[in-house]
């Protein structure tokens, strides 16, 4: 038993540390098989031999964490000098930059719409209740709104949760005909492997006079878009619902990954959503004044389309900062 607290000294690496722990206190290691030597110990001396036994695991036990600790910092300290960086040093080359891969993708929506004379739209990504809300259709008492999902500041001001207050701002101040899109920042409290507090959005809307804009023309424009982003890819529409359009859809492509096959990132279904859209719902017109006229508009998350371009697992490495991640997108 002795000779095993030996080889935790003698360890080199946290992989050999793990190793002797499951050789020791694994369902098949030592101390399990000196235990169940107990039934054939005398009865007069099994107390001893368990109360030994238990000192051993406890010695055991603490020293392998002290040597996980140690070789824990030792790991540590080896990576910081590997990955010091002596500013001091004078710079051999300059390196070239490049934009992030978010911006990447952002830049290459924004041209396709542009090719199709759409114009481009920002606005203030601090808003009020009826720019990013009200006027969107959302009542007072609608779940979007709630502080669980919106950034508010004191002053009832808040972070735009979506860029449709930009198509709003441009309907107020524009007559029909529109055709735009509003790319930019937009923040929810929400934070996981799939979402961050702040991410980037294309929306875009297109009012013309009343039975001039229809479903088959916005069909038309998204799928020769995602034809265009993601090449020959299907293209299906399912029945959805959102506050600001009537009828409303979410589109999907045939997985990229598996060509429709079903794999671990389509959840095996084949399909991949990537848009939101509809029919501009009455009530929006009304909110900004315009009278017969109809409408599409459409939504999509820019980092999702740049993870499912470039292959990225997690979305939170977009965000890390770490120029070993713009290095690859050169
Ligand atoms: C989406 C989905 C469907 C949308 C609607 C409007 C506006 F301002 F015209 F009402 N802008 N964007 C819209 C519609 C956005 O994103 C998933």
């Amino acid at each position: 038993m002795k000779e095993w607290i030996n080889k935790i000294n003698e360890a080199d690496s946290l992989e050999v540390l793990e190793d002797i722990r499951v050789a020791v206190l694994g369902k098949k290691g030592v101390f399990n098989a000196e235990f169940s030597k107990m039934k054939t110990v005398p009865n007069e001396e099994k107390a001893q031999f368990a109360k030994d036994l238990n000192i051993f695991k406890g010695q055991f036990a603490s020293t392998l964490n002290f040597k996980k600790t140690e070789l824990q910092t030792l790991a540590l300290e080896q990576k910081l000098k590997e990955e010091k960086i002596d500013v001091s040093m004078f710079s051999k080359k300059a390196e070239n930059g490049s934009l992030h891969p978010v911006m990447q993708t952002m830049d290459r929506i924004v041209e396709y719409f542009e090719s199709m004379n759409f114009s481009v739209k920002t606005g203030p990504m601090i808003e009020d209740d009826f720019h990013n809300f009200e006027a969107l259709n959302l009542p007072k008492y609608h779940p979007a709104r709630d502080m669980q999902d919106t950034f508010y500041f004191a002053d009832e001001k808040l972070l735009r949760t979506h860029t449709s207050p930009v198509q709003i701002r441009t309907m107020l101040k524009e007559k029909p005909p529109i055709r735009m899109i509003a790319p930019g920042a937009v923040f929810r409290r929400d934070l996981d492997l799939t979402h961050t507090p702040m991410f980037h959005q294309v929306e875009g809307l297109v009012v013309d006079d009343k039975d001039k804009v229809s479903f088959a023309n916005l069909k038309y424009i998204l799928e020769d878009f995602l034809k265009e982003s993601f090449g020959d890819v299907d293209v299906r529409f399912r029945p959805s619902f959102f506050p600001f359009t009537e009828p409303s859809a979410e589109v999907d492509i045939s997985c990229i990954f598996c060509k429709g096959d079903g794999c671990r990132v389509c959840s095996h279904t084949g399909w991949l959503e990537v848009l939101g859209c509809g029919i501009v719902d009455p009530n929006v017109f009304e909110a900004v004044g315009y009278k017969d006229v109809s409408g599409y508009a459409f939504g999509l998350g820019v980092e999702r389309f740049a993870m499912l371009i470039h292959h990225i697992g997690d979305l939170r490495s977009l965000f890390e900062g770490d120029v070993r991640l713009l290095e690859q997108f050169q």
